[in-house]
């Protein structure tokens, strides 16, 4: 790729979390110029916005890490099974700055749009303050889960208390210690806030509309045994995850319910229960995500566990989720069911009494008024592609994205866009990753992308796109599985159906990581069938 242009990049990145911090090094390394874009002061992305009290990730830190560079992987020491926000947090700074790639950022710098001029095949890319870049192509790192859904609620802006949101939780220290306290939502985050409020608030108060499945995390400190058990062949671990259908390696019997048969499959769920572990427990029978009748059954053995822990059964019926298991979050959690043992914390559902306003001090339901001091939302994300159709992304013939997945999220692989040429959505719709390790299917992004820029620019092709056949045969195939499992019936973010007035299309690629990464290999060995690429 000749640079006609001094002024213009090869490659724009933007974000800084998991997969910028990746993204930008392999250009560098491949001899690229690349540019970085992040709005926040520096690295972390969803681990740098979201740092609520009890936010821990819910794969297991040895595996929710970067592999592809094994002195990162040997130095780095992490200490509880689960890892904590401020560890992942730490463990990204870390790495970027082992790898140098700070540098090639530019931090506290939004980007507001992106426009793509046909005559120089090249990206304008705005940025606050009324700043613009240049660059031959363009890779979104802007994560699944990064912009926050705020509610609509009427009298928010009345409210005359601490309003907080999880995901953008202050930087300064939060204290609940003797104050009456509400969240509302009951998803991961809310899972995770809850109990750590309930120590110390006078009274806390659950809003619950929807509730989940959780798993005890039975989270503890890693043994120097187990560290050393997995850094003595950490490629071996690495490998079988990247070979797994979650990214992770999950010890499954590899049975069906009906193989197991009631007795043993209730013994296999409650080894997997006990271990504590979404992805475990998830894959304790082959056919929990696919068969109604072993969905059931997991799900009644999650709902025993859920009224033991509950300890009053009138209580623990509201909290008792009516979905089938794993087609919404399966959450993991320390305490959750046994926070509403204590005295000071009430359970609202907001199905008996719907919310009806936020007030000056504190809120409204269909039955009464609650005084708080402190609001939380806890009402998740707009996700996969909330962050790029809020900005004003515009590509051949002026096709805006947010009217393209205003429609539809169609998502060529789950990385490109008909209509979008030379620019790559890292971890897009109908790709694995909401569903998976997705350090995995960052790392398997990143590395695509890599080697799809630098065969181009051995071939000397300075523009490429997907065909909107391709993308739609896509789409289609990412449906077609989807209709084979029980995620057909999906109410969440994982559809979009969280998000008034988002389409309801399946955004999680199904078939597995691996299988996923051997289809992307095929394309790519296939000189990127599906693409146009113009010398
Ligand atoms: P989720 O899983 O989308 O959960 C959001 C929660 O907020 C859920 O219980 C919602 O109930 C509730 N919610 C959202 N809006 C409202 C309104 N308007 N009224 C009442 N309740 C509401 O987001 P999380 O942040 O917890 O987790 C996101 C992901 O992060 C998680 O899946 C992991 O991958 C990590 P609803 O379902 O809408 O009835």
């Amino acid at each position: 790729m000749p640079r006609s242009d001094s002024d213009v990049t090869d490659v724009v990145v933007v974000g800084a979390g998991f997969t910028g911090i990746y993204m930008t090094h392999k250009l560098r390394e491949l001899g690229f110029s690349v540019l970085g874009i992040e709005r926040a002061a520096g690295v972390g992305g969803t681990w740098y916005w979201n740092r609520y009290p009890g936010l821990r990730c819910d794969v297991e830190s040895l595996d929710y890490s970067y592999s592809f560079d094994d002195d990162i992987q040997q130095e780095w020491e992490w200490t509880e099974k689960f890892p904590a926000q401020p560890d992942i947090l730490k463990y990204l700074e870390f790495v970027a700055n082992k790898l140098s790639v700070n540098e090639l950022f530019r931090f506290n710098t939004e980007v507001t749009g992106a426009a793509w001029d046909e005559r120089s095949a090249s990206w304008t890319i705005d940025v606050s303050p009324g700043d613009s870049v240049r660059a031959r192509f363009v890779v979104w790192g802007t994560g699944i889960l990064s912009t926050p859904k705020i509610p609509d609620i009427p009298g928010m802006e009345t409210f005359g208390g601490e309003l907080l949101t999880t995901a953008t939780w202050p930087h300064s220290p939060v204290s609940f210690a003797g104050k009456r306290v509400a969240v509302l939502g009951t998803g991961s985050s809310g899972i995770q806030v809850i109990p750590i409020a309930a120590e110390s608030a006078e009274h806390l108060f659950v809003l619950q509309r929807t509730p989940s499945f959780s798993l005890p995390a039975h989270n503890k400190p890693l043994t120097p045994e187990r560290i050393a058990e997995v850094k003595n062949d950490y490629a071996t671990y690495r490998a079988n995850a990247r070979a797994s259908g979650l990214g992770c390696v999950t010890e499954s019997v590899g049975k069906s319910f009906a193989e197991l048969g009631e007795e043993q499959a209730r013994a296999e769920l409650e080894k997997t229960y006990a271990y504590g572990s979404p992805m475990r427990f998830a894959s304790t029978m082959t056919d929990i995500p696919v068969d109604p009748e072993s969905n059931r059954f997991t799900s009644e053995f999650a709902k025993a566990k859920i009224r033991e822990r509950v300890g009053d059964d009138a209580l623990a019926e509201k909290l008792l989720p009516n979905h089938y298991i794993t087609t919404r979050r399966l959450c993991i959690d320390t305490n959750y069911y046994e926070t509403f043992r204590r005295e000071n914390v009430t359970l609202v559902d907001l199905r008996e009494e719907p919310l009806v306003r936020l007030t000056p001090t504190g809120f409204e339901t269909s039955a009464g008024s609650y005084d708080v001091d402190m609001f939380v939302l806890a009402t998740g994300f707009d996700a996969v592609t909330g962050t790029l159709t809020r900005l004003n992304i515009e590509g051949r013939d002026g096709l805006k994205l947010a009217d393209k997945w205003g429609e539809s999220p169609a998502c060529y692989l789950g990385v490109a866009v008909a209509g979008f040429p030379n620019m790559f959505v890292a971890t897009g719709p109908a790709s694995p990753a909401p569903l998976s390790n997705v350090v995995v299917s960052i790392e398997i992004h990143v590395e695509w992308i890599a080697r799809m820029l630098n065969d181009l620019r051995e071939q000397g092709i300075h523009v490429f796109e997907p065909t909107e056949a391709a993308e739609q045969e896509w789409v289609a195939h990412t449906n077609d599985i989807t209709d084979q499992t029980l995620m057909r019936f999906s109410d969440s973010w994982y559809v979009g159906s969280n998000v008034s007035g988002k389409p309801r299309v399946q955004m999680v690629y199904l078939g597995g990581v691996a299988p996923y990464e051997s289809a992307l290999l095929d394309v790519a060995d296939d000189n990127y069938r599906g693409f146009t690429l113009t010398k």
